[in-house]
């Protein structure tokens, strides 16, 4: 099993990913704008088969129609030369001041309206250049001051905002479907739709809720404290996987943006073999595009800012190989059935059974022997071992 990536693994990079300056909220940029005809073309050249972007990634906010043509023409080009693919587009809705206090929820209506249009303009770009998904990170939704910001209004414009977006992609028929991308905080206090968790219950309010789903990623969930892996595996429960935003982050604290499994190791390990395999159960694991959104570390110049895009893929198909050798193994197998877990995959009610049956059934309850039920072990510690010996590569 080869750890060199081809376009087959399907991995992508946002633009905003190798192209990050470093600057911080403490310092200045440490590295020098990157064309992105060049990143297509190191991103190609490193195996990788697509390539992401932000309307201003591409082209600078505010730039003229012949302007924004050219800048188009040759992204297009670098693409046709080398046969990246762009799977997935987005809004930039927050560098510009004009986003300071959110764009879709912004308490300005026109603002509002401008981010609206500002979108609609790039989901037109999205489609001509073959992407089948749009994805919406709102970080500047949200506040600092609770008594700033009407949460249901807020949540009753995004509702809209979204429900025109999708509204435009049926009627122009861009073949395009929504992922949301939750984060609790940063740049916000706290921003709109903090979790997977949120985001799913919020879609299920949406009037076109069948063509939006999530795009979570690692680092977000983390900081908050969540296990990314059911997050991502109640995501795939509800088919609303749509996307996925790979990295590594150290806990709860700021967004740290780390190469994929530069964090926690162990968790990325289930993440993938979730990802590949499905669940243990059986279901569909995840078929969309493996996209790196990552921030080179400040401390990088431009090599550092190749290794580490390889490094994400490398990982990647590290555990990829570690996953599969721990479902081949056999004392896997039997530690899995011991721990009983393919028994939760069996209905808890027989086939037809309802709670007349259930309350008939003495051997469910009068009879039922609670003392050897409650001393018995799961064996996790065993299993859980034998996870982390394949994830070390000691089986
Ligand atoms: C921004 C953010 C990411 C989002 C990107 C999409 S932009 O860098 O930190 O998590 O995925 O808007
Ligand atoms: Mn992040
Ligand atoms: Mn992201």
């Amino acid at each position: 099993m080869s750890t060199t990536p081809t376009r087959e693994d399907r991995f992508s990079f946002g633009l905003w990913t190798v192209g990050w300056q470093a600057r911080d909220p403490f310092g200045d940029a440490t590295r020098p704008a990157r064309d992105p005809v060049e990143s297509v073309h190191r991103l190609a050249e490193l195996g990788a088969y697509g390539v992401s972007f932000h309307d201003d990634d591409l082209i600078p906010f505010g730039s003229a129609d012949p302007v924004r043509d050219g800048h188009i023409k040759r992204f297009r080009a670098a693409l046709d030369e080398t046969g990246l693919v762009v799977p997935m587009v987005t809004t930039n809705l927050f560098t510009h001041p004009v986003f300071k206090d959110g764009a879709f929820t912004s308490n300005d209506r026109d603002i509002r309206r401008f981010a609206l249009r500002k979108t609609l303009r790039n989901l037109d770009l999205a489609a001509e250049l073959g992407a089948s998904t749009y994805v919406f990170w709102g970080g500047r939704e949200g506040s600092e001051v609770d008594a700033g910001k009407d949460v249901a209004a807020a949540l009753d414009r995004y509702r809209e905002a979204l429900d025109l977006l999708a509204q435009y992609v049926l009627d122009r028929g861009l073949g395009l479907r929504f992922a949301l991308e939750p984060k609790p905080n940063e740049p916000r206090g706290d921003i709109l739709l903090p979790t997977i968790g949120h985001a799913l219950a919020f879609i299920s309010t949406l009037e076109h809720a069948e063509m939006v789903g999530v795009n979570p990623e690692v680092g977000h969930e983390q900081m908050s404290n969540l296990n990314y892996v059911h997050g991502v595996a109640q995501a795939l429960w509800q088919g609303k996987l749509f996307h996925i935003d790979l990295n590594g982050q150290h806990g709860p604290k700021f967004d740290q943006d780390l190469v994929f499994g530069h964090g926690d190791l162990l968790g990325a390990f289930f993440l993938v073999d979730l990802l590949e395999h499905g669940p243990p159960s059986g279901g569909p694991g995840y078929q969309g595009p493996r996209h790196f959104d990552y921030k080179p570390m400040r401390t990088e110049d431009s090599a550092g800012v190749w290794a580490s895009a390889a490094a994400n893929m490398r990982t990647y198909l590290l555990l990829r190989q570690r996953a599969r050798a721990f479902r081949a193994d056999p004392e896997v197998a039997e530690a899995l059935a011991a721990s009983r877990v393919g028994e939760l995959a069996m209905p808890t009610l027989a086939p037809g059974e309802s709670h007349r049956e259930l309350l008939a059934d003495r051997g469910a309850f009068e009879e039922f022997d609670v003392e050897a039920a409650a001393t018995r072990g799961y064996g996790y510690a065993h299993l859980d071992q034998l996870a982390v010996e394949h994830a070390l590569g000691a089986r």
